[in-house]
């Protein structure tokens, strides 16, 4: 088993629920949801004009490999109504892979850790709430060193992450 860290975003509809159904469907014997991180609300990035998201952080343990992970998070999206249409626009679910152990990773559908994780508050902030030790294994900069770095992005903590009655 491996530990990785999945990074979940929403701004179309009834966002928790979104995140809640898509960490319903990606639990499983081969990939058990150990932690997650409080839930923020979370000014749009790269792409501006758009709702604000919710944002958390899952660590999991996987005996998947890291394309089958990948596969297995696409499957969720797209069982969730994910439209590709505008990059880095609105979606009801999106499910990226930060870190898979202390692998690197870099093919075409598939980079690891993922490769704008240092320019993302919305990332950082709910990583190092549930590993403040995690430290990038290529540039070896520990989370809190990035966060640093990245100041003044709307990120609003809103508390534990209760899914909401389905
Ligand atoms: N995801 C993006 C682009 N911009 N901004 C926020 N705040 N949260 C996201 O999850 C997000 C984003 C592309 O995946
Ligand atoms: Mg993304
Ligand atoms: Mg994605």
């Amino acid at each position: 088993m491996k530990t990785a860290y999945l990074s979940l975003g929403s701004n179309l509809g009834d966002r928790e629920l979104h995140l809640t159904q898509a960490l319903q469907r990606l639990a499983a014997p081969d990939l058990i949801i150990d932690r997650l991180s409080s839930v923020y609300e979370t000014d749009p990035r790269d792409f501006e004009a758009q709702p604000s998201f919710l944002n958390l952080v899952a660590g999991i343990s996987t005996s998947l490999q890291p394309m089958q992970l990948l596969r297995r998070t696409t499957r969720v999206e797209l069982a969730l109504g994910r439209k590709r249409t505008v990059r880095n626009g609105p979606r009801t679910i999106d499910i990226d892979i930060l870190s898979f152990g202390r692998f690197v990773i870099d093919s075409a559908p598939l980079t690891v850790p993922h490769p704008r994780l240092q320019q993302r508050r919305f990332v950082l902030e709910p990583l190092a709430e549930l590993d403040p030790e995690w430290v990038h294994p290529v540039t070896k900069q520990s989370v809190g060193d990035l966060l640093a770095a990245v100041r003044n992005q709307g990120v609003r903590r809103l508390g534990a992450f209760k899914p909401p009655h389905d």
